[in-house]
């Protein structure tokens, strides 16, 4: 791999290469805990946590808000001649920051990377001919796809949904999009592709057929997914849950809600989670419990790594910076197995007031170390083996014996019943709380 990317010109001159220096280093532009190459459990860094860039935020996003004007105007859109231009100076500015960072890979919408045309056609040309040059970048840096995915919510025609929209027209026209989006996605290797919800949800049920809606929406994952096999797919199919925004109320609110709309659909074999931090705490959830549900049920696949605000009620897609939420979550995804197809991908936006330069770079730097710090932690947890032996001790009751019968389900209620009444009084052993935060403590300040 080339050390780093240059296009046409240097979107980021003064800065190089990003470098591992270690905890000791006050280089706001170095790696203090993340050391690609290092083992840790028997697996290089970088392996066990696959970063990925979010074209979108880092590339496309312009600092504007509801309340507010652009405040990052990007040059390789403010200086291009046309929406092609800045398709391809935006494709040179993606390679030369991810390549710099040293991220393996990248995850976009149709729409962030190529505009949309006249008519599908149009746009399906323009994404064809994206797609060709960003197979290029690939091969000249060895940056991977981890996945692509379609915006079926920002054009003002999905205001009622794409795959739940009530029109026909509009279903089969996000039908063409995403017909695109999984040709882009397999010619670039992609090794997953993703569907967020968007605007599949509601905003009234006074103006909703919600059974009809969550019927279409099988149907159509149901297509895209059998279009995609044909194609020669191999890939996972990520649905991420989302409770709310835009719609009231979105149909994949969760990770418990959107297993069982998998199952019930018969969607269970190709289907698996990306997980968001921030969707997780919208929930009401810890984004830990969203890894351990999906992975208790074997639907875990992906992460959108960021974080929300504890006091904001609304997805402020920030930098992950908290070393304990990036623990636990550690634990969670090697409780699930580790990563296979999936990724840890940066769905995080740097603020409206950070206008540097050198801010998109701090940004993911800082959501990096968080993570290697993360994997550290979870690694002397799971090495130790203190915490996993209390729970282990925990259950112990069910390992042999009638408890192991009753797991087994080799015992009746009325046998059940019977072994209750001869028992008498059990259960008072301290869950221990309090003695294993603090153990947790200790692991984390052991760094
Ligand atoms: C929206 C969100 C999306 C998905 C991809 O909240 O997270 O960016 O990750 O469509
Ligand atoms: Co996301």
């Amino acid at each position: 791999m080339a050390d780093y990317f240059v296009g046409s010109k240097e979107y980021f001159p003064g800065i190089g290469k990003i470098k591992y220096e270690g905890p000791k280093s006050d280089n706001p532009l170095a790696y203090k805990y993340y050391d690609a190459e290092k083992i840790v459990g028997g697996k290089k860094m970088k392996d066990h946590l696959r970063f990925a860039i979010a074209y979108w935020h880092s590339f496309c996003a312009d600092g504007a808000d509801p309340f507010g004007a652009a405040t990052h105007p990007h040059p390789w859109i403010a200086d291009a001649k046309n929406p092609i231009e800045a398709s391809e100076h935006k494709l040179d500015a993606a390679f030369e920051f991810i390549t710099k960072l040293g991220a393996e890979f990248y995850c976009f919408h149709d729409r962030d990377v190529a505009p949309e045309g006249a008519n599908p056609a149009e746009s399906e040309k323009n994404l064809q001919a994206w797609t060709a040059r960003a197979k290029e970048r690939q091969q000249a840096t060895g940056v991977k796809l981890l996945w692509g995915t379609a915006n079926l919510f920002t054009h003002p025609r999905f205001m009622n949904g794409a795959a739940t929209n009530p029109e026909f027209g509009i279903v089969a026209l996000a039908a063409a999009q995403v017909k695109a989006a999984i040709d882009a996605t397999i010619a670039l290797g992609g090794q997953g592709y993703t569907f967020w919800g968007g605007r599949e949800g509601y905003m009234s049920l006074l103006n909703t057929d919600l059974k009809k809606e969550k019927d279409h929406l099988a149907q159509f994952l149901t297509l895209a997914r059998d279009y995609a096999r044909k194609q020669g797919f191999k890939g996972v199919f990520y649905i991420e849950p989302k409770p709310c925004e835009p719609t009231k109320h979105q149909y994949d609110y969760d990770s418990e809600t959107v297993i069982g709309f998998l199952r019930n659909y018969g969607l269970e074999k190709d289907f698996r989670l990306n997980i968001e931090a921030n969707h997780a705490e919208l929930a009401g959830h810890d984004f830990a419990h969203e890894l351990e549900t999906a992975a208790a049920s074997g639907f875990f696949g992906s992460v959108d790594a960021n974080r929300g605000d504890y006091i904001n009620g609304w997805d402020t897609d920030q930098f992950p910076s908290s070393y304990y939420e990036a623990a636990l979550a550690m634990l969670a995804i090697h409780k699930a197995g580790g990563f296979t197809t999936g990724g840890l991908n940066f769905d995080a936006k740097i603020r409206r007031n950070s206008i540097d330069p050198s801010d998109l770079f701090e940004a993911h730097i800082g959501g990096m170390d968080t993570f290697a710090v993360g994997l550290t932690v979870a690694q002397r947890i799971i090495q130790d083996g203190k915490i996993q032996k209390f729970i282990n001790d925990r259950y112990a009751s069910f390992d042999s014996g009638d408890g192991a019968q009753f797991a087994k389900g080799e015992l009746s209620l009325e046998a059940l019943a019977k072994l209750g009444s001869d028992y008498g009084s059990f259960g008072f052993t301290s869950g221990k709380q309090e003695y294993l935060e603090n153990v947790l403590n200790q692991y984390l300040l052991d760094l």
